[in-house]
């Protein structure tokens, strides 16, 4: 079994952290943007969208996407549970981990592609969305802060994954967008405190 990442690549970083919290450790093969061999033939055939994680399994069988990738680890490891334990635990991170990308994670992402230079010349850039995206981050910003008021983790009461989505995507916005969690915001700062200090927030 094998891992394909990507180096600095958000959504591999999530499946590495995952892979942390379930003390599982395989072969990683990093790709790296600057020289873009995930988009030669010999990665498209793994992944025809050229784009990482890809796990690749020991019978040659490949899953792309995070959380499919994830989710094939939980069954494996199925402890510490970071899809929920119950029926209504499951339901409840996939709501939550649902929530983190869509409000979250995709306009992080958005505001990288389209604001950031690094782009420049890669990607089709429209300022005015990466902007527009911008504001919403923010916004979701204070609302996932409100929505920590008590809680100590997203959606149920321990580490999940919606938390880790929550993460990667702070973790963009904190690196690549300079867009730190503001001072006022003390839940969402307490909540990223606690899992920055976790060990997996290294991976
Ligand atoms: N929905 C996919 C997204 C995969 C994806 O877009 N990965 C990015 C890295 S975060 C990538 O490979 N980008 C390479 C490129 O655009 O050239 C997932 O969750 O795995």
């Amino acid at each position: 079994m094998k891992l394909y990442s990507l180096k600095n690549g958000v959504n591999p970083r999530r499946v590495r952290i995952f892979l942390a919290e379930k003390r599982m450790s395989l072969p990683i093969e990093e790709f790296d943007m600057e020289t873009r061999a995930h988009k030669d033939a010999a990665f498209l055939v793994k992944n025809p969208l050229g784009t990482l994680p890809v796990l690749e399994l020991d019978d040659g069988t490949l899953i792309s996407e995070s959380v499919a990738i994830c989710r094939y680890f939980e069954e494996m490891i199925p402890e510490p549970p970071l899809f929920g334990r119950s029926s209504l635990e499951r339901a409840q991170v996939e709501m939550w981990n649902r929530r983190m990308e869509l409000e979250l994670l995709l306009p992080a992402i958005d505001v990288f592609v389209h604001t950031h230079p690094f782009w420049e010349g890669k990607r089709e850039q429209v300022a005015g969305f990466g902007d527009l995206r911008r504001r919403q981050l923010i916004d979701r910003m204070r609302w996932l802060d409100g929505e920590l008021v008590g809680r100590e983790f997203i959606g149920v009461d321990r580490y999940n994954i919606a938390d880790i989505t929550a993460q990667v995507a702070l973790l963009t916005a904190r690196g690549a967008l300079k867009l730190s969690i503001p001072e006022d915001h003390r839940n969402l700062a307490r909540w990223w405190s606690a899992v920055s200090s976790r060990p997996s927030a290294r991976a």
